[in-house]
């Protein structure tokens, strides 16, 4: 069985859910580790008010037992805090009470789920849908993504992941070892590697709030240590940058992707696109650049995985769009919600972890095993192969 998982929950219901299926035994589950990453998410300049409420931490209810996974399913659940004030607008009873005290919203917001979800569904409350198209369901993808960058880190896989932009801002791109990256990204408001955008960025996000605005952005990761071979190209859904591009797109309010240079690629020559082969004796086959981004023909290609993926403005605005009321067909063109300015930094972690998941689902279908035991064995046994081609 592959390795999957299923989330459940909404934004302002008691708590967000997750299980997981198809991790091996005997891996051990650092679970401060794993809350570091939550916070990490939590985190980054230009959020708003809910993320003063919250205080993510995972709390495992099934699949792992002194530390360690059992094989079996991993359960965890992460609490809402602010559910205490929704209790009663949430309540999974029936409630008695003007639509005002459900909190019943009629009036969709472009750029949300709402509309599209409310017809989909034949809902005439928008707050179901709302509540589960929220990207606070992000959370508990982070946790997933956790458990899935300590199972690479047990085989030297290693992730860490940027800010490039946000709106007119771009950051100036350094090449830094994957260590220095984490810790300038880490010490920034806005996870990018140099203090001075750092400083125009977080003055750009003030302007943008005052104006009642919102602002997007265009966040990577990178992957290291990724072994030749990971996704196929004997399939369409085997291919590995696809399935990575996927997982991108499924963020909330992500609108592209790339993979190594990406679209850049239309706009110059192919001699100036691909990575010429070289061999030597101590890195074996290797490549003399990176612009493919770590994959040929959707198969790794042992050169780090570079991601992109670009996050348009959070579609809650205290500055109001031309909409209609599902009631009355009437436009209007004030519904003010708190919400977050920028949560860029936030995606470029949340874009780790969902990438973090899709190698290490393809790592697993290479190497599989139900314990760790095996799955290491397995991969010496590919490395022994790889060093006598
Ligand atoms: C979100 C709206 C805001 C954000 C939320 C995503 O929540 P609220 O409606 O409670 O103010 O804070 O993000 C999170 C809760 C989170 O954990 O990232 C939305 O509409 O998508």
């Amino acid at each position: 069985m592959s390795l999957r998982y299923l989330t459940a929950g909404e934004t302002h219901g008691p708590q967000l859910t997750a299980i997981v299926e198809g991790l091996p035994s005997n891996m051990k589950v650092d679970f401060e580790e794993l809350n570091f990453q939550l916070h990490r998410r939590q985190k980054g300049y230009g959020r708003g008010r809910r993320m003063q409420i919250e205080k993510d931490t995972a709390e495992f209810v099934g699949g792992i037992r002194h530390g360690y996974t059992t094989g079996a399913p991993v359960a965890l659940v992460v609490e809402n805090k602010d559910w205490t004030h929704w209790r009663n607008i949430m309540n999974i009873e029936p409630i008695e009470g003007t639509d005002e005290e459900k909190r019943r919203v009629h009036r969709p917001r472009p750029g949300h789920a709402d509309l599209n979800g409310g017809l989909k569904y034949n809902l005439k409350d928008l707050r179901n849908v709302l509540e589960r198209s929220s990207a606070r369901e992000t959370t508990v993808r982070v946790a997933v993504g956790a458990i899935a960058r300590q199972l690479l880190a047990e085989f030297g896989i290693q992730i860490a992941g940027r800010v490039l932009r946000i709106g007119e801002i771009e950051a100036p791109y350094e090449e830094l070892p994957i260590e220095e990256l984490r810790s300038r990204t880490e010490a920034s408001s806005v996870r990018v590697t140099d203090p001075e955008t750092e400083k125009k960025m977080e003055a750009y996000i003030d302007q943008i709030k005052k104006d009642g605005d919102s602002i997007g952005g265009i966040v990577e990761c990178v992957v290291e240590g990724v072994p030749v071979g990971l996704g196929s190209y004997v399939q369409y859904d085997r291919k590995l940058d696809g399935r990575i591009a996927q997982a991108v797109m499924s963020i909330n309010a992500f609108k592209g992707v790339e993979i190594g240079i990406g679209f850049e690629a239309g706009t110059i020559p192919g001699s100036q696109v691909h990575d010429e082969i070289l061999y030597s004796e101590d890195k074996g086959y290797h490549r003399a650049s990176n612009r493919l981004g770590g994959f040929e023909g959707g198969v790794t290609n042992g050169m780090p995985v570079v991601v992109r993926g670009v996050m348009k403005p959070i579609p809650t605005l205290y500055k109001p769009l031309q909409s209609v009321d599902i009631d009355t067909k009437e436009p209007f063109t004030a519904q003010v919600e708190r919400s977050d300015a920028c949560a860029v930094p936030a995606a470029s972690v949340v874009m780790e972890h969902v990438v973090a998941w899709e190698i290490a689902k393809a790592f697993l279908e290479k190497f599989g095993g139900d314990s760790i035991e095996e799955i290491r064995a397995n991969l010496e046994n590919y490395n022994a192969q790889l060093e006598r081609y």
